[in-house]
């Protein structure tokens, strides 16, 4: 092997480093293009709410919860992530249609996946959280709290329904629930 001089070292560091600067630079870009041109932000950036009154007004009542369909035909699934449940326990989405998934916590962080899906976010309290996704088939998935909230964290499971978009029949009032929770 060929002894480097110490300037042969300075200017070979020197190269990686630009070239780690680079590599740095083109993923900052990628980041800020996918979220200001493309829209394309955090499950979090869902807005913010505040965690001591979120049962009390807003779109967390109880009444609000669970899975509604809206003039536009806009299907919107909201669920309060709590110590140790989610609720409602069960939402029916339909197949091949996009759905927003709603979240927000009124009391410790959780977070949440859809089992063989991309739906997969933290539920920070004083945030909601957002998912758009489209289930592609009919099936029953779980709903795992994936972030330990406390004694009962292994319990705080919920079920997706995924329906065939003929099966999707929301109610006079827009609503869509599991027959049973
Ligand atoms: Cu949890």
């Amino acid at each position: 092997m060929v002894a480097q001089s110490e300037q042969d070292v300075v200017a070979s560091e020197l190269r990686w480093g630009v070239f780690v600067a680079l590599v740095v630079a083109i993923i900052f870009a990628a980041i800020v293009w996918a979220a200001v041109a493309m829209g394309r932000n955090p499950p979090s950036d869902g807005g913010v709410i505040d965690p001591k009154t979120l049962h009390l007004s807003r779109e967390f009542t109880e009444a609000n919860l669970g899975t509604s369909v809206g003039q536009d035909g806009a299907v919107v699934a909201r669920v309060v992530a709590a110590q140790f449940q989610f609720i409602p326990a069960c939402i029916v989405v339909p197949a091949g249609r996009p759905v927003t998934l709603r979240f927000s916590s009124p009391d410790v962080i959780h977070g949440l996946l859809i089992v063989g899906t991309n739906v997969n976010t933290m539920v920070v309290p004083g945030y909601i959280s957002q998912v758009r996704t489209v289930f592609s088939r009919p099936g029953v998935l779980l709903m795992p709290c994936h972030e330990f909230c406390g004694l009962g964290h292994s319990q705080m499971i919920a079920t997706v329904r995924v329906v065939a978009p003929a099966d999707f029949k929301p109610g006079p009032d827009g609503r869509v629930a599991c027959a049973h929770g």
